[in-house]
């Protein structure tokens, strides 16, 4: 899943896309590069963020969505159920909602009544504050125990179980330890039974790693670590990885298919 992110200010990209034609432009080669899905966003989530009004957020989505799901499918990477509407009028395939509908109450009425793919992430409150909610117990359990909550709600709503992806949401809520554990334990969410969706691209927590004290990678420089993350996403049973560097991506998977070989070789 490459990331088009229709924003002035998300961490990762720093607005590069932020013009329809930008972001329209980059989706295309993200998907000449190999993007299999394309996840158009218009509110940037990075820890203390403001939230964008509907109607900016709207306006920043809809014709990149329009554009570009001709191409590919597109997720729409939004917390509002009105967005996620007019996208899947525009052609969108599937929502990508960061709370996993605990944002807005009419996300997951919406997602059950057009029966679409939904990837309900793990989330506990909105970007401006989240990072005072991450306190856990045991984060893996914890994780694991509300992202079946979510599947609870869902499902009791007429969503069918195989349009619910989860995603343990690397970053939010959660500090660099936390995001290890969870990598380290993916099993104990692929086992939840749905496909798993994970989002570790460009994330701080891969800026810092082996570096002690010294100065962080930027973010543009944290590929090569994104790359190790999704192979390792990969070899635990992970669908779909959410990044920025498609080519890099794409060879990472690669690797990983040919050293796993084939069936017979095992
Ligand atoms: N991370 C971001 C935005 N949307 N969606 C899912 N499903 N999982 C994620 O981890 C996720 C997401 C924030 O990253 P960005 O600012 O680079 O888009």
């Amino acid at each position: 899943m490459g990331v088009v992110n229709v924003t002035p200010d998300s961490f990762s990209d720093g607005g590069a896309w932020f013009t329809p034609e930008a972001a329209v432009a980059h989706g295309r080669e993200l998907v000449a590069q190999g993007a299999d899905l394309l996840d158009v966003g218009g509110e940037s989530t990075r820890p203390g963020a403001e939230r964008p009004s509907t109607a900016e957020e709207l306006r920043r989505v809809l014709p990149v969505v329009e554009a570009l799901s001709p191409l590919a499918p597109v997720s729409v990477d939004t917390m509002r159920a009105d967005v996620a509407a007019a996208a899947l009028d525009a052609g969108a395939a599937l929502v990508n909602d960061v709370s996993g509908g605990l944002a807005d109450p009419e996300m997951v009425p919406l997602v059950a009544q057009r029966a679409v793919p939904f990837v309900a992430m793990h989330w506990r409150g909105h970007s401006r504050d989240m990072q005072a909610r991450a306190h856990y117990d045991d984060v893996v359990t914890d994780v694991v125990r509300e992202l079946t909550e979510r599947v609870e709600v869902l499902l009791a709503a007429g969503v069918l179980p195989d349009a619910v992806l989860l995603d343990p949401g690397f970053g939010f809520a959660k500090n660099a330890e936390h995001n290890w554990q969870l990598l380290r334990r993916l099993d104990e969410v692929v086992a939840l039974g749905h496909r798993v969706v994970v989002g570790t691209s460009r994330k701080t927590f891969l800026g810092s790693v082996g570096r002690g004290g010294a100065t962080a990678r930027p973010p543009l420089e944290r590929d090569v670590a994104t790359a190790v993350t999704t192979a390792h996403a990969a070899e635990h049973g992970v669908w779909c990885v959410r990044v920025h560097d498609v080519v890099a991506t794409v060879d990472a998977l690669d690797v990983t298919e040919a050293l796993r070989g084939s069936e017979d070789e095992r």
